[in-house]
């Protein structure tokens, strides 16, 4: 079985890989200005495939995104692995599936690294190439080595610069999820000694208000389910942490403060090819946008929050322009997992809804094992090798994305680097194929992994309630029949009917819970 190690792509076997990349690279400069396209992942949080106007949604505008979407490629049948943010994020950066690794579920704020400093990452792949690489915003993957024991007043011991990005500034976690501040490459940004940081999910410090016991101080927005543990920005959060002074984010400043630093970024390391893992806050719970969006959309903080988000898709497409970088950076453009409109806050985002989906007519949503879960926005934008704007139906999954970065920086015709994707679906997303995968896979948040063709949609039998029990008003997807569907909107339940294709697609997934799929290469 192959193993997938970062050691292992320094060694000597590996010179083998090595010397063609040095030889594309010298190509690349002897061609004169021409050099590996940049990459900007800007990786959305929440954001359903019915949120964005390219996607047809009425009520809230997207104008920035759009432009990338008429100019480059709209995928309408695109997948995070998960149908919530840790297993599918860990998934994009590893491209492992998550089922082969534990403590990938939904992380705490104090989780230790979940990606070992040993695994091979999208990020270790970049610099290889010789880029530089940078995450901002929210990480949620665990931090330091071991869960619940990072001192947050030090600098952390392992950290993302051990996974391969050079420059990090981000959340621990979520924007509901203490610790509520940035870490800047490993150290708590604009730290205050007057005010050292301590953090449990266990039980609160003595003396610390929670929003259980003190609601009269949740003066930004008040919890409809959870979020009733420590107060910060007059926000209740999940966890409980004691200190922070001046580090403490506003959340009102999140989207701002990710884009000045990104910005800040791309002009200082405009010379050299990079790589940016941009993972915004928005549209995720607690939602509270810069005054300056509030009221634009008319659905309250939700809808507001992707009018933000579209703000900041706007300010990273203005520097890259002034900087001349655009026709040469390959911008793409998704979401961890589907839409969910109460996750916790009563922000309103059910009574201002109106006629918006964000779902986009699919069943489901985040959490579920229906398709809103994990179809998500995918928008592909490479001025220098997409020329014209399409809509594109083909079959594509975020577990590709490892090998698919490495046909870009010049390693196409290699094995795949990575336990679970692959590199020949680079061509479906560049827009040359126009099917992509046969099969993807999609892990709901009891773990059911159901599986997609071009024709069917599989979803195997398990356990659970059919809506979620403890807040969110979802369909999950969960019974004890197999159901198969033809249809978009997974209505009609065919798996008695096909009982052949039913067997068939169960094996399937049987076989791919436990075998790596590049494990015979
Ligand atoms: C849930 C939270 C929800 C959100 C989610 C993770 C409660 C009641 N709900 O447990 O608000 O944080 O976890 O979302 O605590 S994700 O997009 O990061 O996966
Ligand atoms: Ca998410």
């Amino acid at each position: 079985m192959r193993i997938f190690k970062k050691a292992k792509a320094m060694n000597k076997k590996n010179i083998g890989i090595l010397l063609p990349m040095l030889a594309t690279s010298l190509f690349t400069q002897a061609q004169g200005n021409i050099r590996q396209p940049n990459v900007l992942l800007i990786y959305a949080d929440d954001l359903g495939y019915g949120d964005l106007s390219c996607y047809g949604a009425q009520k809230v505008s997207t104008p920035n995104v759009d432009t990338l979407a008429a100019n480059g490629l709209r995928f309408t049948n695109a997948h995070s692995v998960a149908s919530t943010s840790t297993p599918s994020r860990y998934a994009l950066l590893t491209c492992e599936y998550p089922w082969r690794k534990r403590g990938t579920d939904v992380a705490a704020g104090n989780a230790g690294m979940i990606i070992s400093p040993e695994q091979y990452t999208v990020a270790d792949m970049f610099k290889e190439a010789g880029y530089t690489t940078a995450a901002f915003g929210k990480w949620h993957l665990g931090l330091g080595s071991e869960s619940g024991k990072q001192d947050w007043n030090k600098p952390l011991p392992v950290g993302l610069a051990d996974i391969g990005f050079d420059y990090s500034y981000i959340m621990a976690a979520t924007g509901d999820r203490v610790p509520c501040v940035f870490i800047e490459n490993g150290h708590v940004a604009n730290y205050d000694a007057s005010a050292p940081i301590y953090v449990s999910y266990q039980k609160n410090f003595e003396g610390e208000p929670t929003g259980k016991e003190n609601p009269e101080l949740l003066y930004n927005l008040k919890h409809s389910h959870g979020h009733n543990m420590s107060i910060v920005n007059g926000i209740g959060r999940i966890g409980y942490m004691k200190g922070g002074g001046k580090a403490l984010w506003k959340d009102e400043n999140i989207a701002d403060s990710i884009t000045a630093h990104a910005i800040k970024f791309l002009k200082e390391k405009r010379h050299t090819p990079f790589f940016i893992y941009f993972a915004t806050n928005d549209v995720h719970v607690p939602r509270f946008p810069h005054e300056r969006f509030r009221g634009k959309t008319g659905m309250g903080h939700r809808g507001d929050a992707i009018a933000q988000f579209d703000w900041c898709v706007g300010e990273l497409i203005k520097t890259l322009k002034e900087l001349d970088l655009f026709e040469n950076t390959l911008i793409i453009l998704t979401s961890d997992n589907g839409p969910v409109i109460d996750d916790g806050y009563d922000d309103k985002a059910e009574e201002l809804l109106g006629e918006h989906d964000p779902m986009g007519n699919l069943r489901g949503g985040k959490y579920s094992c229906f398709e809103a879960g994990t179809r998500v926005t995918f928008i592909v934008h490479w001025p220098a090798k997409i020329k014209k704007a399409k809509e594109r139906k083909a079959l594509v999954s975020q577990i590709d994305f490892l090998d698919v970065m490495a046909t870009v920086t010049g390693r196409g015709n290699e094995k795949n680097l990575s336990p679970d994707g692959q590199n020949n679906q680079a061509s479906a997303w560049f827009g040359k194929d126009k099917n992509g995968r046969e099969i993807l896979f999609q892990m709901a948040s009891n773990h059911n992994i159901s599986l997609r063709t071009k024709k069917w949609k599989y979803i195997p039998p398990c356990k659970g309630a059919p809506m979620i029990t403890w807040g969110p008003k979802i369909e999950t997807g969960y019974a004890a029949e197999p159901q198969l569907y033809h249809d978009k909107g997974e209505k009609y339940n065919k798996a008695s009917q096909k009982p052949k294709i039913v067997e068939r697609l169960q094996k399937i997934i049987e076989n791919i819970r436990t075998t790596p799929t590049n494990s015979k290469q």
